[in-house]
């Protein structure tokens, strides 16, 4: 067993000024139960705990550290930077120009791309944006897709009649709420309806195109390419949130592997390489009304910061000098064949999905398709079986409807422990479930 001693120490003192003792909310092992552990360093595919254990590491901080933890050469970049340049200056500089020009020549549809910290801050301003551009209120997003904790979209979908939106947290707004509309993901006639529904006021459809929040969901190529077809007809503007899967699942994102352009697109995670950065960007025509350009105002002190900016210019050469996508997509097939496997050897035939470096192993037997048939799934099976993974070296997300990442350090050592923990874990986790049948 291991132990976690410190990790509870420093829990209950973190609860004491920092509510529920993280800052955010899925860090505190609420859905899988158990204390959560305080990490003290990451390295390569690895971290390490408060209390010295090692873990191979499948959250990797939700997303950046496709190249591993502590890159040397996002480390000696950020360094460069720190020393040379400084950390921020509320100043225009060269580094966000290229960070700018990276992230436009890989993602050709983000003609121009606005910089700013965080996922969230990239859906709201874009959404916004959208609104601006339009003259319209209302958005369209999916149920189990997710966006960050901007307020429109902290929305569920109202009852079976109701089509509009009701607030999913307290202090969100019934005025806001009506202006989110949500759609059923990979149903086109749930989209049609809400079109229908509402003409000429949907000024935007937010989705993510590889919904990698309600676990990991493809969505349907032709699903996407009737999106755009319906958004280009109607005048509604497509987003496309790429904070997760932008240079993760291709170096130019889920876009690229569709084939289906979006009118904006929201990045964050991987294009700040471990540091605070978010993007949005899209069309020129409506990318030239943001402020100061336009007249659609968003801001932000530290947006474009140099120190930020080389930790993301960095992570993207490398991606484009190495090329992981055809190795990482082995890694993969390599884990699923020895998660299939072991589910042969034991029974049971869990739905599994992957793109690229994101996975989900669904305790259900159901095909995934949307967050329907995603909380299909047995959550206390789940929960068991983290736990039995943690205490077999293997870190992955406290929560069920979350993704698996993996990054080109995570090497044949690492995936066959992996293999192995998973077959312990899966056969402890049935075993107790037979033992309370
Ligand atoms: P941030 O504001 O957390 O940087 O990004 C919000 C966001 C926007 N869009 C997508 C598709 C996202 O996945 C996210 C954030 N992802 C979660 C992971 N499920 C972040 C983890 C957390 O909330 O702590």
């Amino acid at each position: 067993m291991l132990t976690h001693q410190q990790s509870a120490q420093l829990f209950e003192r973190a609860k004491r000024t920092i509510p529920g003792g993280v800052n955010s909310p899925v860090r505190a092992f609420k859905s899988v139960g158990g204390t959560p552990v305080f990490m003290k360093q990451g390295d390569g595919a690895y971290l390490i705990d408060a209390d010295g254990n090692r873990y191979i590491d499948y959250i990797g901080s939700w997303g950046p550290f496709i190249l591993g933890h502590s890159h040397p050469r996002v480390v000696a970049a950020i360094e460069k930077t720190l020393k040379h340049v400084g950390t921020s200056f509320g100043a225009p500089t060269e580094l966000e120009i290229e960070l700018a020009e990276l992230v436009s020549s890989l993602m050709p549809s983000m003609q121009m791309v606005r910089m700013v910290n965080s996922g969230t801050e990239a859906t709201m301003s874009a959404i916004r944006v959208a609104r601006g551009f339009t003259g319209r209120e209302k958005i369209i997003k999916f149920e189990g897709c997710y966006h960050g904790h901007g307020d429109s979209f902290l929305i569920k979908a109202g009852s079976g009649a109701l089509t509009l939106g009701v607030p999913d947290s307290p202090g969100v707004t019934k005025g806001t709420a009506q202006d989110t509309l949500n759609a059923d993901y990979n149903d086109i006639e749930s989209v049609k309806r809400l079109v229908r529904e509402y003409p000429n006021q949907i000024a935007a459809i937010i989705i993510e195109p590889i919904g990698g929040n309600m676990g990991v969901v493809p969505a349907r190529k032709e699903f996407l390419v009737e999106l755009r077809e319906l958004c280009t007809k109607e005048n509604i503007v497509l987003i496309f949130d790429e904070v997760m899967t932008g240079f993760r699942v291709a170096l130019g994102g889920a876009q690229s592997i569709y084939g289906v352009m979006p009118d904006l697109t929201t990045l964050g995670k991987i294009i700040g390489g471990g540091l605070p950065v978010g993007c949005y960007g899209g069309r020129r025509d409506i990318m030239q009304r943001v402020a100061p350009a336009g007249d659609i105002y968003q801001a932000g002190t530290l947006s474009g910061n140099p120190l930020a900016m080389s930790a993301g210019i960095e992570t993207l050469r490398l991606l484009v000098e190495e090329n992981p996508y055809p190795d990482l997509e082995k890694k993969a097939e390599f884990l699923e064949q020895g998660f299939r496997e072991n589910m042969r050897e034991l029974g049971v035939n869990y739905c599994l999905k992957k793109q690229g470096s994101m996975m989900c192993l669904f305790f259900t037997e159901q095909d995934v398709v949307d967050f329907k048939t995603a909380t299909s799934s047995n959550t206390k099976h789940y929960a068991a079986y983290f736990h039995a993974m943690l205490e077999r070296g293997v870190y992955l997300a406290p929560a069920q409807y979350e993704a698996m990442f993996f990054s080109i350090r995570h090497g044949e050592k690492e995936l066959e422990h992996t293999i192995r923990a998973n077959r312990e874990a899966l056969e402890l986790t049935l075993k107790r479930e037979l033992q309370k049948a």
